[in-house]
């Protein structure tokens, strides 16, 4: 028999149990495996009932991601569930862990389920840029109805398995003893001839769905998730459960799973999945690496910034102290990070009990002398290098042996922060991305002295705030502020040559970005890019008058952004809505009269070529460099940290979609007119001419 799908006989009943580490995939062999189990205990007489279950984590958590877009290798699920539907004994599935896409779907041919309370089930394809692909999408309608089926198949959210009971999607929950359980279930429904349950004989009950349901679904679904191809393909399957006899839903479902398969969206969604996981791998560092306990953590610097990492910990049941120099500071510090709980208690969010705790978790202190105890500070103050000196002092001072001192500073060199330390082995950045509370990414800095041991931590720490960890070295701006540069630059310099801020920000927006440049440097302040400015001027810097000229005029126009109801756009009271404002024309106008710019017309191909390609560029750059470890860390960081769109799959797999070649043509071009900032990076060059893309390294 197949070495991952294992055949038992336990009286009347078969029980089949699949055993594919890590998380039971429907991986080729399982497939056939269960082909033939499934003959073998309809044909075997004194079979009378028959269970299906997992072992090790998880019951089958999906398809096996790691075989799409590869030739499928026979039999393909449909055909397995098809023969596991036709069986004449009833067939139970035991449930454990997480039953996952075509796991669930797995489940769901059969006659009965039965699972575990610590459970859940999930149809996450939508995530990659899918939808269920074997009979899910018609099963699960007819099961529980096309309502509560859409909430789950186009969200891909996980239902605990009592919520999944209440539905009607599992029939039995047991609290432990699974097997023992599962197979006394089966046992009975033989022994009372019980009814074959197949979804397939079900009808959905389409009385209580209002006219336009489908459609006004869709509508909403398109606003929420925006440019998404996958979720609005769920509806129409879910439209095809209610109206169509099952056999052609199914091949409706097929059609547009298959379709969606070889689609570009899906395919960045998957290398998605997959960097996500890897970008938690650093590749020089010893697997046995040990790790330092985090129980207390103190966050340096109580602003927007300082709250918000408080509440990263807190979230994730950890002690945070937030220190300030004074009493007021540090109560509008915790004032926000209370008021913040209070919020999430409000909306339902958190339990009362939950909200509570974790506002309880976050308290201040003035003195550095109460920070003795912690195992992590995170620094979190105003970016000058003399006042992370005093800090990183002061917390070198006062910090038990081992403790971990890491800076959130988004600019300045994490090893000359280090440097005034007896302990550069326990700094590292740890560069949280605003609002901190709700940003996935952070970029874990690897200053030249930081130890194995400390990184490890840090990376480890990642996971258990629920973020996701990316390493950097120590470079200007790290990984995502670096490439940003380019991004803003071109920005500003579309402008001058006749771009409007709105035609910008709408050529990003529909590209798929969370906002466009003008929109997000009204967001951030336009104060603070001028203010860096201002300083590298008075160091000297070299700097081109075409470089931040719009901002820096509308900045001493008094328009900072959002903040002062001006700045790109004019924002009416109390609203986040920008609307244009002629003046800012007349304001850019007058700029690029003043540096000789004519302006021209200007087409949204080449907005997209300008802001994207310096990120590739860049990025090409910083890999060369060894700043990044991986292209796919780099996708990481531009999807958590910048809002680039997901099923673009982030800038470097965005590349290799346009084609390396193409890019690099842009680029020269760019070059003869704009000069060196275009200069192609090496490595770019090395791999359009090989014909290879990011991927391939
Ligand atoms: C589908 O089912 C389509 C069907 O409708 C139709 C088909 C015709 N395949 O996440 P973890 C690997 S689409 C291959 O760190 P956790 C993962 O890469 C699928 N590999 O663990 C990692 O490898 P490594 C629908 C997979 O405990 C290791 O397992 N299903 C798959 O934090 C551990 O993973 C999904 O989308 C897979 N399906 O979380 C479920 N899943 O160690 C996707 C995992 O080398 N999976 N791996 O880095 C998950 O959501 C989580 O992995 C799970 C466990 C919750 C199961």
């Amino acid at each position: 028999m197949s070495e991952t799908v294992k055949y038992e006989q336990q009286g009347n009943i078969a029980l089949i149990t699949v055993n594919n580490p890590p998380v039971n995939a429907l991986s080729a062999s399982v497939r056939q495996g269960l082909v033939d189990a499934f003959s073998r205990a309809d044909q075997e007489t004194a079979i009378e009932g028959v269970v299906l279950a997992c072992e090790g984590r998880t019951f089958i958590a999906g398809a096996d991601i790691s075989e799409f877009g590869k030739p499928m290798q026979s039999p393909a699920l449909p055909e397995v569930l098809a023969a596991l539907n036709a069986m004449q004994k009833p067939t139970v599935a035991a449930l454990h862990g997480t039953a996952l896409g075509g796991g669930l779907e797995t489940a769901l041919s059969c006659h009965y389920r039965i699972a575990l309370t610590s459970a859940a089930v999930g149809l996450p394809e939508v995530k990659l840029g899918l939808l269920p692909g074997s009979g899910g999408t018609q099963r699960l309608p007819r099961l529980i109805g096309a309502d509560k089926a859409l909430d789950l198949i186009t969200s891909g959210r996980k239902a605990k398995a009592e919520e999944a009971a209440k539905m009607g999607l599992i029939d039995r929950l047991v609290e432990d003893k699974l097997e023992t359980n599962a197979i006394a279930y089966a046992r009975e429904l033989a022994e009372s001839q019980a009814e074959l349950r197949r979804c397939q004989d079900m009808q959905v009950d389409t009385s209580s769905l209002p006219t336009g349901y489908f459609t006004d679904y869709k509508k909403g679904l398109a606003k929420k998730m925006r440019g998404f191809e996958a979720p609005l393909a769920c509806v129409d399957t879910v439209e095809y459960a209610c109206t169509l006899p099952f056999e052609q839903g199914l091949e409706k479902e097929r059609e547009l799973f298959l379709q969606l398969m070889n689609s570009t969206q899906s395919a960045a969604q998957r290398h998605l999945f997959f960097a996500e996981r890897k970008a938690a791998v650093v590749d020089d560092l010893p697997k046995k690496t040990a790790t330092r306990e985090i129980n207390k953590v103190a966050v340096i610097g109580a602003g927007t910034m300082g709250a918000g990492i408080a509440m990263c910990f807190s979230n994730a049941g950890i002690p945070v102290v937030m220190l300030e120099l004074k009493q007021e500071a540090l109560d509008r510090g915790l004032t926000s990070a209370h008021s913040y709980y209070a919020d999430r208690k409000a909306k339902g969010r958190m339990s009362p009990e939950q909200a509570d705790q974790a506002a309880a978790r976050i308290t201040g202190t003035l003195s550095y002398d109460d920070l003795g105890e912690v195992d992590l500070v995170i620094e979190a103050v105003f970016e000058s290098m003399d006042i992370k000196h005093q800090v990183f002092r002061e917390l070198d001072r006062v910090c038990k042996p081992g403790a971990i001192l890491s800076t959130n500073t988004s600019t300045l060199n994490v090893d000359e922060i280090a440097a005034v330390t007896k302990r550069p082995e326990d700094v590292l950045g740890l560069h949280f991305f605003s609002p901190a509370q709700v940003m996935r990414l952070l970029e874990v800095v690897r200053g030249e002295k930081t130890s194995d041991e400390v990184l490890a931590t840090a990376m480890q720490l990642a996971g258990r705030i629920s973020k996701v960890g990316v390493v950097s070295g120590v470079c200007d701006g790290f990984i995502g502020n670096r490439m940003l540069k380019g991004y803003s630059r071109e920005a500003g310099a579309l402008l001058l040559e006749g771009a409007t801020p709105p035609q910008i920000d709408k050529v990003m927006y529909d590209f798929g970005m969370a906002m466009g440049p003008m929109t997000m440097g009204d967001l951030a302040g336009l104060d603070v890019g001028y203010r860096v400015r201002q300083e590298r001027r008075q160091r000297g810097d070299d700097i081109p008058p075409t470089e931040g000229a719009v901002a820096d005029r509308l900045v001493e126009l008094g328009r900072c952004g959002q903040k002062t109801g001006k700045g790109y756009y004019r924002y009416e009271e109390g609203s986040r809505k920008p609307i244009p404002d002629p003046e800012v024309e007349e304001v850019i106008a007058k700029t690029s009269a003043e540096l000789g710019i004519q302006h021209r017309e200007i087409s949204d191909n080449e907005i997209i070529e300008r802001l994207i390609y310096p990120l590739i560029n860049e990025a090409a750059l910083i890999l060369e460099e060894g700043f990044a470890q991986r292209p796919s860390d780099i996708d990481i960081v531009w999807i958590y940290g910048y809002g680039f769109p997901v099923y673009r799959g982030g800038p470097m797999f965005y590349a290799d979609t346009v084609g390396l070649d193409k890019v690099l043509d842009s680029i020269k071009t760019y070059q003869k007119h704009y000069g060196d900032a275009w200069k192609p990076a090496p490595l770019l060059e090395k791999l359009a001419a090989e014909g290879k893309k990011f991927a391939d390294l």
